[in-house]
């Protein structure tokens, strides 16, 4: 038996070149084959960014930081672990992986901060399901973290070092989140709600008054359904044409790592909207691997472990 605890850092996974855009979403669209048009649409956005997104490159360099944190703090009790939901290796693959070590203890922790049935509670139950095969390992789940403080700072610092410009009365800071399909919402869950209050105590903490701000969407998908509005595009674009708003600070507050939703959506798509209108753009650095997110881990490691004993 092996007595270190796992640490499964569970996160969307991302193609690795352009040939794996067709399975990757195809496993995003729950095993059907996108059409020729959704399939280009999608090909041609990672073109945009340059082929790749670093979404990979940062999920193993956010697992390998906070492994060599976990080692200094708290030696030899810690192994990360990462499995992704779209891509090899999958959370299975990581699951056997800590099964096969002989390990018994699993805290997850989805590399989302906010909790939805559809996200963060869809990583545990892949999990879960995987962890069905084995006898006798515990399994913890990290439900939400965006509460904490080392990363709500994150987010705070760089708007208060914005100061002369987000004090301007022309300067608007659209704070955005990944949308999802509204139905989801309805029936209960805590997403939209995490969302803004992560937004509120974020504008709190950078002293912002309620009109210096805008809580908008992004990146909703390319399906049917009604998705949460409005769309940071659109509220860009009707703040600069018809608010008198010039300079627009975009504070993608729903994701932790620079991926294809920061790269194409808002640094291609957002900033052409908003200097198509006259404007001009910036944008908040995301997390990614630096101190403070991997501070905030390690809070949700210590956490899980006070919950577990
Ligand atoms: O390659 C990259 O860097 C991008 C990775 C990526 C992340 C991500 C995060 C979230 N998504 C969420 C919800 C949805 C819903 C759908 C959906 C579709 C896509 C497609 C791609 C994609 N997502 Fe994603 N998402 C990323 C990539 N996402 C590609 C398919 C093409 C497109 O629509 O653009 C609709 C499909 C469905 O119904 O299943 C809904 C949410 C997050 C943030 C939480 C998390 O990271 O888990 C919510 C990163």
């Amino acid at each position: 038996m092996n007595h270190k605890k796992a640490i499964l850092l569970m996160a969307y996974g991302t193609p690795y070149d352009l040939t794996d855009i067709m399975a990757y979403y195809t496993n995003i669209r729950h095993n059907h084959q996108p059409t020729p048009e959704l399939y280009n649409d999608l090909v041609a956005r990672y073109k945009a960014i340059g082929g790749t997104s670093p979404l990979a490159k940062i999920t193993q360099a956010q697992a390998d930081a906070l492994q060599k944190k976990l080692n200094k703090t708290f030696p030899d009790q810690y192994e990360v672990f990462v499995g992704l939901k779209y891509i090899h290796p999958f959370i299975k693959d990581a699951v056997d992986q800590i099964a096969s070590q002989g390990i018994q203890t699993i805290y997850g922790i989805p590399l989302a901060p906010h909790y939805s049935t559809f996200s963060t509670e869809d990583y545990h139950n892949r999990a879960k399901a995987a962890l069905a095969a084995y006898d006798g390992i515990k399994y913890i789940p990290a439900k939400s973290w965006w509460e904490n403080d080392d990363l709500i700072h994150f987010w705070s610092d760089q708007l208060t070092d914005l100061a002369s410009l987000t004090e301007q009365e022309t300067t608007q800071v659209i704070f955005s989140a990944h949308s999802l399909p509204l139905k989801i919402i309805e029936t209960g869950d805590p997403y939209k709600a995490q969302i803004e209050a992560n937004i509120h105590a974020i504008a709190a903490a950078a002293d912002l008054k309620a009109n210096q701000y805008t809580i908008a969407w992004q990146s909703a998908g390319r399906t049917g359904d009604q998705w949460i509005g409005p769309d940071f595009v659109e509220v860009a674009k009707d703040l600069i044409q018809n608010k008198g708003f010039k300079h627009i600070v975009s504070a993608s507050i729903g994701f932790i790592s620079d991926n294809l939703e920061i790269r194409y959506d808002v640094d291609i798509e957002l900033k052409a909207a908003i200097e198509n209108s006259g404007g001009t753009l910036t944008r908040l650095r995301m997390p990614n691997a630096d101190e403070p997110l991997i501070n905030a881990l390690e809070s949700e490691v210590e956490r899980l472990y006070t919950m577990e004993s």
